[in-house]
C-alpha cells in the first residue's frame, strides 16, 4: 500500500476493482465502512461476480475476467477528453513532459522492439532522450508529440467506451457513470483510494492491470495524499513482509537485487545501479544503494566480507535466468532436475495451476520436507483421490518427511501488514505436541549442514562455513537477535559527517535509521528499510500508543512502519510547488518557509524546497512515470491483451496469444484450450469462511461452508439443464472435476464482441485433507503459464466446459 489500512477513512470514493475486500479483508473493509459513514464516501465495485462488497456499494458493473487494462485506458482516455485531469500535479510530479525516443511505438497490440522467436522484446528505444547535460529533455508545455503526454493520449485514443463494452462487456452506460463519478476526483482537494488483491495480480499482465490504475490515480492526483493511493491489499498476514525481506527468487532485502551470471564482481554489478539523477537536483535516493548491500553483506558475512574482497560479493547467488519462481521450479521439477525440495508454510498442490503436472513434478523428486503446523496435500500428493485423478502411488519414489512447525500465534515476532507496519506479537498459546518453531528448524538444518561442510569440504564451503550466527544460543535464535540484526548496528565507530571530530555511532550501537549506513564495513543491516524499527529507542514494533492528534488515522506511535515510521509514501505529493497542502482540511506535510512539518515523516529531505525536488525520490527523474521507463518487460504503457485462454481473440491482434512475453514453458501450450471446445470462462476466488486449505481442518469453518460448489447464472444453467443444488462436471483439457452447482443471479451473462459469455465461479478452499468434504478447487483447471513481470499464475481467466453429472463416488 501506499497508504495506509486507517487512512482509508479519509477518502472521498473507493473503488474496489481486482478483490473484494468485504469478503476477504473483513477486517480493514471497516475503514471503508468508516469513509461511507463519517464523510459520505462512494464505493464502486467492478467484478465478474456481484460480491459481498458489490452488495454494500452505491455502484457496481461487471466486467469480463482479464480485461481490466482495456477498461482503465479507456477510462483515462474519458479523462482526458473531458478534462479530468489533475493539471498541476500531471505536469510537475509526473514525467509526462519527457520527450521519449522517435524509435519507440506500438503497432498490432505490440510495441516495438518485439521478437517472436525469443518472446521477448529489445527495450532500448523505451526510453527518453539525454541531452548533452546528461539530463532527460523535456517539454514542460506538454505539447511536443514525442513527450509522454502527448504518447499517452495517442496510445489511449482507440480505448472509446464502445471499444471498452466491446472487449469487457461492461455496458457503455455504466462505463460512463462510473467515469463520471472517478472524474470528480480531479479536483485537487477530492480523492479515490483503490483497493486491489487478486482480480488484478492473478493475470499474465497482472502487472500491468496496476500500473493501469496507478496511471489513472496520477493523472487524477490521488497518489501521495490522504485518502487515494494505490493500495495492495495483501494476502497472509505477513506476505508484505516476504516481499520486504526478500524471499523472491530475483530479490535480496530492501528490494535490492539479485546479482546475474553476467554481474560477476561488485563494480560490475554496480555499474548498472548507479541511479544518476535524470533531472537536475532530483534526490534519486538509489544513490545510497552501496550503503545498504555493503550493510546487507556485512550482516551476511561479518568479518569475512572485506573491501579487498568485494564484501564476499562473490558468495552471493548469481541468477543464470531472469528469476527462479515457483512455475520454473515445478517445471524443472517436472523435467527431473529437482532432487530435494523443501516445501515451508506453503501447499502447492493445492495453490499452483495444473495440479496432474504439480503431481508428475513431486513425483520426480527423491526428497520431500514439509515444514507446516497441518498435514497438507502436497506432503500427501502421492495418494489417490478423486475418480479423474489416476495417480499410481507405487510407481512414486519420493520419499516425504514432514516437519511439524508452529504456527503465528504460537510464536513471537514481528508482522507487516499490508500498511507497511510492522507489529509485534507474542505467543498466545504453547505449542502442541513435536511442533517446532520454524527458527528452530532453520537453524537445525543450517548447523547439520555446516558441520558436514567443516568435515567433508565441498566445492564452495565459504559462504556456509563464514555465515555470520551470532546467537546467545546458536541452536534457537531469539526474534529480538533477528529483528535487532535486520534493524543494523555499528560494527566500529562511525565518526559524525556533520559534526567533525564527534563519534555518531559507537561499535555495537544499533543505527537510528538506513541514513546512518555506511559502505565502508563500518555497519551492518539485515535489511535497509527496516532499519528504525529496532534503534536505540528499543523496539518500536512494540509500541501500542493508539493516540491520534491529527484524527486523520495517522497513528503515528502505534507500532511502527517503513521506512522511517512514514505513513503514506510519496506525501510530498500532497503539497503544491510552493508546499501549501492541496486539502488544508486533509494536510499531510506543508512547508513552513524552511522546513517540511506537518502530521507525517515527509518523503523528501526535511529541508529540501518545495520548487526544487520532486516527490518520488526513489527515480531518478524525481518524478512517477505515466511512461514505465525501463522497468517493464512487456510494456511501458498497459496494452489490453486476452487471457491465454480466452472466448475471443485480441481486437488488435487476433494471431496473438495471451501475454506476447508471458511466463510460457513449451510443455504447457498443448495443455490450452480453445472456446470451441470449452466455451466458459472460469475464474477462482475466497469466500469469507475458509482461510486458504487450513480452516478445512476445523470443524467449525467445514460445517459453515461445508461442500465443494461452483457458482452460475440462471441463464447457463437453463441452458444446460443445471439444477440448483445439482451435481456438475467442469472440465478442461488438463482435469475433470465435479461439484454442485449454486445457480445465482450474481452473476450475469456479459456481452463481448457482440456474443455472450458466461462465467464460471469456482471457489477456493478444498481439497483432500482435514475434516471437511473432498473437493477438488480450481487449480486442478487453471493454466500453469504466469505473468510477463511477476510470474504469478493466470488463476483468474482459463476456460471450461460445464454439464450435468451424477454425483461422484467417495
Ligand atoms: N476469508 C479469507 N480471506 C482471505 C483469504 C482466504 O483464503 N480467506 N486469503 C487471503 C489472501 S492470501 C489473499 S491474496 C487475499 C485475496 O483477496 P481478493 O483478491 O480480494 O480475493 P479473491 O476472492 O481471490 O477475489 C478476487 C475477486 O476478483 C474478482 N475477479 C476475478 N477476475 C477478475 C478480473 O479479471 N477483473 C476484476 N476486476 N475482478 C476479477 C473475483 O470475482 C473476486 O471477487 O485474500 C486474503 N484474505
Ligand atoms: N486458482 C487459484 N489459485 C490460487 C489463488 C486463487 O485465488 N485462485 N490464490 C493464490 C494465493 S494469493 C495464495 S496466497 C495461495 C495460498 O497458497 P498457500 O500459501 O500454499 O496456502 P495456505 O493454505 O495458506 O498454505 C500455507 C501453509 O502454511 C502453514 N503455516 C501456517 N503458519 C505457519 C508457520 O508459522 N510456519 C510454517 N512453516 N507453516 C505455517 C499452513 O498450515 C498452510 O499449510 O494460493 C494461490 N492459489
Ligand atoms: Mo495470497
Amino acid at each position: 500500500m501506499t497508504n495506509s489500512w486507517t487512512d482509508i477513512k479519509n477518502t472521498d470514493l473507493v473503488i474496489v476493482m481486482g478483490g473484494n475486500a468485504a469478503e476477504a479483508h473483513p477486517c480493514g473493509f471497516k475503514w471503508v465502512t468508516e469513509a461511507k459513514a463519517h464523510r459520505a464516501a462512494k464505493l464502486i465495485v467492478v467484478d465478474p461476480r456481484f460480491t459481498r462488497t458489490a452488495a454494500v456499494s452505491d455502484y457496481y458493473a461487471p466486467i469480463r475476467p482479464g480485461t481490466d487494462i482495456a477498461w482503465l485506458m479507456g477510462m483515462i482516455r474519458w479523462m482526458i477528453e473531458n478534462d479530468k485531469v489533475h493539471w498541476e500535479y500531471v505536469r510537475n510530479f509526473t514525467n509526462a513532459a519527457f520527450i521519449v525516443k522517435d524509435e519507440f511505438g506500438w503497432q498490432d497490440g505490440l510495441f516495438t522492439g518485439y521478437d517472436p522467436a525469443t518472446r521477448d522484446y529489445d527495450r532500448s528505444s523505451w526510453d527518453y532522450v539525454i541531452g548533452e547535460d546528461g539530463f532527460a529533455e523535456t517539454d514542460p508545455t506538454l505539447e511536443n508529440p514525442r513527450c509522454v503526454w502527448q504518447l499517452l493520449k495517442a496510445h489511449v485514443d482507440v480505448y472509446t467506451p464502445e471499444m471498452v463494452e466491446r472487449i469487457t462487456g461492461t455496458p457503455a452506460d455504466q462505463f460512463l457513470h462510473i467515469a463520471e463519478m472517478i472524474g470528480e476526483t480531479s479536483a485537487p482537494d477530492k480523492t479515490m483510494t483503490s483497493m486491489y488483491a487478486l482480480g488484478w495480480t492473478q493475470h499474465t499482465k497482472g502487472s500491468q492491470n496496476i500500473r493501469g490504475m496507478a496511471m489513472l490515480q496520477l493523472i487524477l492526483g490521488n497518489i501521495g495524499v490522504m485518502g487515494g493511493g494505490m493500495n495492495a491489499l495483501r494476502g497472509h498476514s505477513n506476505i508484505q513482509g516476504l516481499t520486504d525481506m526478500g524471499l523472491m527468487s530475483n530479490l535480496l532485502t530492501g528490494y535490492l537485487s539479485m546479482p546475474t551470471e553476467a554481474e560477476t564482481d561488485y563494480a560490475t554489478y554496480m555499474s548498472t545501479r548507479e541511479f544518476k539523477p535524470l533531472r537536475p537536483n532530483q534526490t534519486s535516493y538509489w544513490q545510497n544503494y552501496s550503503k545498504f548491500m555493503v550493510s546487507f553483506m556485512k550482516a551476511m558475512w561479518g568479518d569475512a566480507a572485506q573491501a579487498e574482497n568485494d564484501w564476499a560479493y562473490h558468495y552471493l547467488p548469481k541468477l543464470d535466468v531472469p528469476n527462479y519462481d515457483v512455475l520454473r521450479m515445478f517445471e524443472l521439477m517436472n523435467q527431473g532436475q529437482v532432487n530435494l525440495y523443501f516445501c515451508q508454510g506453503f501447499n502447492p498442490l493445492m495453490a499452483f495451476p495444473n495440479r496432474a503436472k504439480l503431481t508428475s513434478a513431486l513425483s520426480k523428486l527423491k526428497l520431500l520436507v514439509t515444514i507446516d503446523p497441518l498435514e497438507t496435500e502436497t506432503a500427501r500428493f502421492w495418494e489417490n483421490h478423486g475418480e479423474y485423478n489416476d495417480v499410481d502411488p507405487a510407481s512414486i519414489q519420493t520419499e516425504v518427511l514432514q516437519l511439524p512447525s508452529t504456527c503465528f500465534a504460537e510464536d513471537e515476532g514481528s508482522l507487516t501488514n499490508s500498511g507497511r507496519w510492522l507489529q509485534w506479537h507474542w505467543p498466545g498459546v504453547s505449542p502442541p505436541g513435536d511442533a517446532k518453531l520454524d527458527t528452530w528448524i532453520m537453524s537445525q538444518i543450517f548447523l547439520r549442514v555446516r558441520e558436514l561442510y567443516r568435515q567433508e569440504g565441498g566445492s564452495f564451503p565459504d559462504p556456509i562455513l563464514n555465515l555470520s550466527w551470532e546467537y546467545e544460543d546458536e541452536n534457537d535464535p531469539t526474534p529480538q537477535e533477528l529483528a535487532m540484526e535486520i534493524n543494523g548496528r555499528a560494527l566500529s565507530a562511525v565518526s559524525d559527517p556533520n559534526n567533525p571530530g564527534a563519534t555518531l555511532l559507537e561499535a555495537g550501537q544499533q543505527v537510528k535509521n538506513f541514513t546512518e549506513l555506511k559502505d565502508d564495513g563500518s555497519t551492518m543491516c539485515g535489511c535497509w528499510i527496516y532499519s528504525g524499527c529496532w534503534n536505540v529507542d528499543g523496539n518500536n514494533m512494540a509500541r501500542r500508543d493508539n493516540s491520534d492528534p491529527s484524527g486523520l488515522g495517522v497513528y503515528q506511535n502505534w507500532t511502527w512502519s517503513w521506512p522511517v515510521n512514514r505513513r503514506i509514501l510519496y506525501n510530498r505529493a500532497s503539497c503544491d510547488l510552493e508546499g501549501r497542502p492541496y486539502d488544508a482540511d486533509r494536510m499531510l506535510i506543508e512547508w513552513d518557509g524552511e522546513r517540511w512539518v506537518g502530521n507525517d515523516v515527509p518523503d523528501i529531505g526535511v529541508t529540501s524546497r518545495p520548487e526544487e525536488v520532486g516527490p518520488f525520490i526513489m527515480n531518478p527523474e524525481g518524478t512517477s512515470r505515466l511512461f514505465a521507463r525501463g522497468m517493464m518487460r512487456d510494456g511501458p504503457f498497459p496494452t489490453h491483451m486476452e487471457p491465454f485462454e480466452s472466448p475471443m481473440a485480441n481486437v488488435f491482434n487476433a494471431e496473438m496469444r495471451g501475454n506476447p512475453v508471458a511466463r510460457v514453458f513449451e510443455s504447457d501450450v498443448a495443455d490450452l484450450g480453445t472456446s470451441e471446445e470449452f466455451p466458459y470462462v472460469g475464474t477462482s476466488y475466497r469466500l469469507t469462511e475458509h482461510f486458504h486449505f487450513w480452516t478445512k481442518h476445523n470443524k467449525v469453518n467445514a460445517a459453515l461452508q461445508p461442500q465443494f460448489f461452483v457458482e452460475i447464472s440462471e441463464e447457463l444453467a437453463a441452458e444446460k439443464g443445471i439444477t440448483k443444488g445439482g451435481w456438475v462436471r467442469v472440465w478442461n483439457k488438463r482435469a475433470s472435476i465435479r461439484a454442485v452447482a449454486v445457480v445465482t443471479k450474481r452473476i450475469k451473462p456479459l456481452i463481448c464482441d457482440g456474443k455472450p459469455v458466461h462465467v464460471v465461479g469456482v471457489p477456493l478452499h478444498w481439497g483432500f485433507t482435514g475434516v471437511a468434504k473432498k473437493g477438488y478447487g480450481p487449480n486442478s483447471l487453471t493454466v500453469f503459464i504466469g505473468d510477463a513481470n511477476i510470474e504469478t499464475p493466470e488463476s483468474k481467466a482459463f476456460l471450461v466446459n460445464i454439464e450435468p453429472a451424477e454425483e461422484p463416488v467417495a
